[in-house]
Formats: structure tokens, C-alpha cells, sequence
């Protein structure tokens, strides 16, 4: 009997390393190469290979002895391996056993292929290795090749070790869970029918409600948002519209805050010309549109519908009000068109008369833009030496982050905000 004692090899670089499993057993025939334990330091883990056939005589460490290069960890034989081996014929295979054979000799070498030095591992199998779930290299390159997140694997070894066996069994759970959503006819497995567990009204969902949920969910899956908030000081543009909007009012206008809004934002819009664009990701395009059409969110009966006002630009203060008003009740008749409700360069959605501070709107595909307006409110804003009274309006403006960088969205909010607080200079009923 030749007895050898095996020591833990090149640590590739680590100091220390804790033993995370032995793989072997005392009498274990091992082949060359075969992993006999697995190790783990702070940064990943790696099995340690035999370095050629031998039987384990002695195994001197356990799970969670710290090791460096050169700590011995077995005792081996290669004489009795050798001997055991003689005149041994290759193990008939039994019907049914050959794929598991073969799996598991992959299994061996696979495990091999990482072993023990991190530097030579890509960016991303290093990543992986940092992750704390014990597994070896071989089982998370193979994780990783059939998209499957190791952290989740509920690993059956010890410490919760994942192995390849666990890897086959999370990939059988999930084909089996896509043939049951194929059997109930695609159905989401996840969706639980509310109707078991009380009494419910079955309701149809309308045509516009149907179109919004298209529309927002193809934009929030599409679109790369980010919502800037901002408050103005319309101290002096409210004190403007209250001083008209009693004389306009017995002419049937409604001045409302959000006509002077629609304004503001066309003149914002022409200094700012990539918030009113338009992106094509196939063409890999981007419109910048020369023209100022608004749409602006109408809450009605039926749901949501965006109707646009078109050459903002050319508009008065007066005209935006009156079209706001009845472009309003036309919505809430379910009078407008389909033209009525497209082509729209940028969008407004005013929660200003029901309430809210701040709220996160969804851009309007093809637009890039959407500004969302909640309720004004006097505050005390701090001027310096003293707390002044200032009737501050929120705003919250959604973008898509693809075609619009964030310094460019707050300096358009100024800008609109600038433009806004303008308007008390300007005539309701010029242009400009
Ligand atoms: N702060 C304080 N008061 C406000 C305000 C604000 N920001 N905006 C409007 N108001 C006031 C108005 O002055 C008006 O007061 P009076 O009754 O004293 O005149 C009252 O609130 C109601 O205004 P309004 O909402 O009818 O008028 P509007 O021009 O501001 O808005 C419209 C018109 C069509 C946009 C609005 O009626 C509407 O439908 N809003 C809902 C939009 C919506 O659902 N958006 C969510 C879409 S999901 O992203």
C-alpha cells in the first residue's frame, strides 16, 4: 500500500478558504481529476480536483476547517486503486441507466473546468461565483447557460448546496408549469379567480377602457420613464386669472389654470425641441416635430380619452379656454372623432380640480413627453428673511429617459415655468 497524503492545491491567489462539503467517503475509489471537496472563500467557490485514480484512506479535514495552500486533506492510496482496478471490466450497463451515466461523468468534468482560480473566469461567471448560494462552478455555469436564477434553486445538499440535480429539477418544475398554462388555455397561473372567495358583479370592460389598458401598458413596457416634480409659484399668474375670469365667465368662459398651462407649454416647447420629438426604435429614428398640437386628458363617463388641441402655438390664452371647455363636454358626450384624438406633439393630465400633490403620468406613445398637473395650493415659501403666502402649483412631468436626458427635462420644466409665470403679462386674447 502506497499511501500519499494530497494537500489543498493553488488557491489562485486567496489566502484562507473555508471547507464547504466533502465529497468523498473513506474506501471511495476516485478517478483523475474527480472533485473530492469544495471550498469557498468571501469571493467564490471552487471544487478541488484528485490529482490522479487513487482510494481515500483518510479524510483529515471537515466542512467549515479553514484551509490555505498546501493543508494537507487526504490520505490516499494509488497503489489499491490501481490494484482494484485491475482486470475490473467496464460495468455493464443496465436498460434505462445509460443517460444517467453519462450525465454524470459530464457532471465530473464540467465541474472541472472552473476549478479554483477566479482569474480566469469572464465578468459575469465571476459575478455569479460572488453570489452566496453554495454551489459548484460546474452547476452555475450550467444555471446560467439555461437562464436559470441560482438564487432561487432551493439547494438539497448540504448547507443547501445546489447541484446538478437541483438545477434538473427547476428546469422540470417550469415545463411543467408552462404545459399546465397551455392545458387552461394560456391562462396566467398566477391570476386568481376573484369569484372564489365572495360575491362579485361581472362587468364588461369598455371599448376606451380597453384601448387606455393597450395603450399604457404597450407604453410602460416600452417606454424608459422618469418622473421630474417641480412646484411653481403662481402667485401672480392666479392673481391674474382671478382678476379676468369672472368677466369672462358671464361671456361663458371658463378660465380655468390649465388653458395658460397649454400655452406655457408650447412656448417651452419651441426652446426645447427633443421634448416634442417623436422616436422610432426600429427606424432608430427620432421626429422632432415642427408643430404644437396638446393633447390633454379628459376624465369621463366611459374612461379616459385624450383629445388634442392642434397650433397651440398660434392660440390665445382665450381660445385654449373655450376650446378646453368644449372639446370637454363633446368628450363627455362621446361626440369626438378618432381625428380628434390624434397627433398630438406633447400631453397635459390636470388632476388639479379633484386634488393630489404630485402624481407619476404615463408618456403617450408616440410622445416623449407628459406633464401631469395637481392641485395648487397656498404655502409658505421661505423669501430669504420671512415666510411668504405663495400659491404653489405641483407639477410632475414623465418622460422617456431613450430620448430625453435628465438635465434636458428639468431645463425644460423651468422654462415652462418661466413661460407660465409670463403669461400675466401677456393679453388673454393675443397669440403672443
Ligand atoms: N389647482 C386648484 N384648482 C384647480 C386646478 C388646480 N391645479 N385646476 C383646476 N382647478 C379648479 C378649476 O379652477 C375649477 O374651479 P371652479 O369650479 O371654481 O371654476 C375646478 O377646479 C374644476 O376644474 P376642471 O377640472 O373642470 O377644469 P380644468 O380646465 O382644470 O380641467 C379637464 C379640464 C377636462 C382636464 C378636467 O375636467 C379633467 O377631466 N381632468 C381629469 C384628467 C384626468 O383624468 N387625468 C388623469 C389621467 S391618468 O394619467
Amino acid at each position: 500500500m502506497a499511501k500519499e497524503t494530497m494537500n489543498i492545491p493553488d488557491l489562485g491567489g486567496v489566502d484562507e478558504v473555508t471547507v464547504l462539503e466533502i465529497l468523498v467517503a473513506v474506501g471511495d475509489k476516485v478517478e483523475a481529476d474527480q472533485a473530492v471537496m469544495s471550498l469557498e472563500s468571501e469571493k467564490a467557490s471552487m471544487d478541488v480536483p484528485c490529482e490522479k485514480a487513487a482510494t481515500v484512506v483518510e479524510i483529515l479535514l471537515k466542512p467549515g476547517d479553514r484551509v490555505k495552500e498546501g493543508t494537507a486533506c487526504l490520505v490516499l492510496d494509488a497503489e489499491q486503486s490501481k490494484e482494484s482496478n485491475k482486470g475490473v471490466k467496464e460495468p455493464k450497463q443496465e436498460a434505462g441507466q445509460n443517460d444517467t451515466a453519462v450525465v454524470k461523468d459530464n457532471r465530473k468534468s464540467e465541474e472541472n473546468i472552473l476549478i479554483a482560480d477566479p482569474n480566469r473566469l469572464t465578468k459575469t461567471e465571476n459575478e455569479d461565483l460572488k453570489s452566496q448560494v453554495p454551489a459548484s462552478p460546474g452547476v452555475r455555469k450550467l444555471a446560467r447557460t439555461l437562464g436559470i436564477d441560482i438564487q432561487a434553486v432551493v439547494g438539497s445538499g448540504q448547507y443547501g448546496r445546489v447541484s446538478f440535480d437541483d438545477i434538473a429539477a427547476t428546469v422540470l418544475a417550469r415545463m411543467q408549469s408552462i404545459k399546465e398554462g397551455a392545458a387552461a388555455g394560456g391562462k396566467r397561473q398566477t391570476w386568481q379567480d376573484p369569484t372564489k372567495f365572495g360575491p362579485c358583479q361581472e362587468k364588461e370592460f369598455g371599448k376606451i377602457k380597453k384601448a387606455t389598458a393597450k395603450a399604457m401598458s404597450q407604453s410602460w413596457s416600452n417606454v424608459v420613464h422618469v418622473t421630474q416634480f417641480e412646484k411653481a409659484d403662481i402667485t401672480e399668474l392666479e392673481a391674474y386669472r382671478c382678476l379676468h375670469k369672472d368677466a369672462l365667465k358671464a361671456q361663458s368662459v371658463r378660465l380655468t389654470m390649465l388653458a395658460f398651462i397649454i400655452k406655457a407649454m408650447s412656448q417651452a416647447l419651441v426652446k426645447h425641441p427633443h421634448i416634442n420629438s417623436s422616436y422610432d426604435p426600429e427606424g432608430q429614428k427620432l421626429w422632432i416635430k415642427e408643430y404644437y398640437h396638446i393633447g390633454f386628458a379628459v376624465d369621463t363617463p366611459n374612461g379616459l380619452v385624450v383629445p388634442v388641441i392642434r397650433n397651440v402655438e398660434q392660440c390665445s390664452v382665450i381660445d385654449i379656454a373655450k376650446m378646453l371647455a368644449s372639446i370637454s363636454e363633446k368628450a363627455r358626450e362621446s361626440k369626438l372623432s378618432p381625428k380628434d384624438m390624434v397627433g398630438a406633439s406633447m400631453t397635459v393630465s390636470s388632476l388639479g380640480g379633484i386634488g393630489g400633490e404630485y402624481f407619476t403620468p404615463i408618456v403617450n406613445q408616440p410622445q416623449s413627453a407628459i406633464l401631469g398637473v395637481s392641485r395648487n395650493r397656498q404655502q409658505a415659501v421661505w423669501d430669504g428673511k420671512s415666510f411668504q403666502p405663495r400659491m404653489m402649483l405641483p407639477l410632475s412631468l414623465s418622460y422617456d429617459h431613450r430620448v430625453i436626458d435628465g438635465a434636458e427635462a428639468m431645463r425644460f420644466l423651468k422654462d415652462m415655468i418661466e413661460c407660465l409665470q409670463g403669461l400675466k403679462d401677456q393679453s388673454l386674447d393675443k397669440s403672443s
